[in-house]
This record gives C-alpha cells, sequence and structure tokens, in this order.
C-alpha cells in the first residue's frame, strides 16, 4: 500500500499491535547472546545478553525517521506538517519552553501552516502597516486579538491539540492553521516532500500527517511504526486524492471580491 519501507519499519498498524514486533525483538536478542556466546561462555552469554536485549529496547529509535509526502502522480509535497505520537502509554514529552511565531505580513499569515507541541506560547506579531484583527473560532483554542499593529498582545498559549484555523475579521482572504500536536516529535516536509523526525524514545509510534490541501481520510494518513534497531526508517505517504490548490493560488493575490 505504502511502499519505500526498509527492514526496520513495519507500515501496518496490525503488524505493530500484534505479536509481530514482540517476535522479532526476541529474534534480535538471541542472535546478539550468540555472538555474545562464541566469545565469553555460557555464564557471560546469560548475563551480557540479558544486558544486551535490555539495551537493544531502549535503543529502538535511536536513529532518525524520514518522512516522505508525495501526491497521486508521485511528486512530493511540501509544507505538510509531520508528527509522531506513541501507540502506547502517555506522550510524555517534555513541557514545550520556545515561544513560537505566526506573523502577518503583506495581509498573509506567515507561515500559512505551523505547528507546535500542547502548550506552546505562539506570538502573532503584526509585520504589516495596516492593522489586522485576529481570531480563531475553532474550539476549544479560539482567541481574538482585537485590531492591532506590531506586537501588541502577549503570546497565545494554545492547550488543548487539534487544528486552529486563523482569519482577520478586516481581511477575509487572510487563512493561516497552527496544528497543536500532543508532542515534541513534529516537522514540516521540504520541497522534496521529505521530514525528519528524530524518535529517541523507546516506544512504538503512529507517525500522522496534516496539512489544509490533503483531501485524503484520517485513516489513510497514519503510519505505525516499530523498529527493533538503530537502522534508519522510511516512512511514505502516498496520497489518493489530488490535493487543494495552494492557500496563495486559491486566493489569486487576494482581491476584495474573493469570498
Ligand atoms: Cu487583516
Amino acid at each position: 500500500m505504502c511502499g519505500g519501507s526498509r527492514p526496520a519499519f513495519i507500515a501496518d498498524r496490525t503488524l505493530v499491535a500484534g505479536g509481530n514486533t514482540l517476535e522479532m525483538r526476541v529474534a534480535n536478542s538471541r542472535h546478539s547472546g550468540l555472538q555474545i556466546d562464541y566469545q565469553f561462555g555460557r555464564m557471560a552469554t546469560r548475563i551480557i545478553g540479558l544486558l544486551l536485549s535490555l539495551s537493544i529496547t531502549t535503543l529502538a529509535f535511536g536513529d532518525d525517521v524520514e518522512v516522505v509526502v508525495v501526491d497521486k502522480g508521485g511528486h512530493p509535497v511540501a509544507d505538510v506538517a509531520v508528527y509522531a505520537l506513541r501507540l502506547n502509554g502517555k506522550n510524555e514529552s517534555p513541557a514545550p519552553t520556545a515561544v513560537a511565531t505566526m506573523d502577518q505580513v503583506d495581509r498573509q499569515f506567515v507561515p500559512h501552516l505551523l505547528v507546535v507541541q500542547t502548550g506552546t506560547p505562539v506570538e502573532f506579531p503584526n509585520s504589516d502597516t495596516v492593522a489586522h484583527h485576529v481570531y480563531s473560532f475553532s474550539h476549544p483554542n479560539k482567541f481574538m486579538l482585537p485590531m492591532y499593529k506590531g506586537e501588541q498582545y502577549p503570546p497565545v498559549i494554545f492547550q488543548h491539540s487539534g487544528v486552529v484555523s486563523l482569519g482577520c475579521n478586516i481581511h477575509d482572504h487572510m487563512l493561516g492553521y497552527i496544528l497543536v500536536v500532543d508532542s515534541a516529535d513534529f516537522s514540516m516536509t521540504d520541497e522534496n516532500g521529505h521530514a525528519i523526525l528524530s524518535l529517541n524514545n523507546p516506544a512504538e509510534y503512529a507517525v500522522k500527517i496534516w496539512s489544509p490541501r490533503i483531501r485524503d481520510k484520517d485513516k489513510f494518513l497514519t503510519r505505525s511504526l516499530a523498529s527493533t534497531t538503530k537502522q534508519d526508517a522510511e516512512v511514505v505517504f502516498s496520497l489518493a486524492k489530488r490535493l487543494n490548490p495552494p492557500h496563495d493560488q486559491q486566493a489569486g493575490g487576494a482581491s476584495w471580491s474573493d469570498y
């Protein structure tokens, strides 16, 4: 269904949930044990083999995971939000410390899509000479920054995961998005449709993507990821539906007549 996977990567949700992942781990530990056996003898094998099996588990996801997004025709899709959630247990990402910025430049939100971890303060400076009136009706993250220029308001802290659609009460064509995710493991695809996630915690992950341009249904936009070695993994999302056009092309230069 989605090609491009290497041996360290299991692309199927049911495989991860079932026994296959565990089986691979057991096989891996035994293999390490045999190598030790050859050099140090049987007792050492049992002790060191146990340590190795623990360390193998701990070292899973020590390397980067490359995420690739391509459209129906196989062309790369840029500016797609990519993030990873743990499949089992809580997402225990450290609390966000950095402040993120959603600027307003030439009567547009910049960037068009911003991805942040839940709890991140986001500044909304107005770099234009005209005033903006920024708002979102996206429950439960709705907010409003009435008529301002420059940096009049303190950052808005987004405490709930989900998509926050941004608008301006003065300029109807202004449209932006903030994707709030319960994870510190997120990125955006570059012009080659590639993004890197550094998953350093021992866990199994659901890798997800989101963009306002993507029309595929949600069930196609999650890949489960299980790795048993320190080998790079690749996750490919091949979109089935045609993309919505980019926002700057939708707006067509942002005339007042755009609805
Ligand atoms: Cu405005």
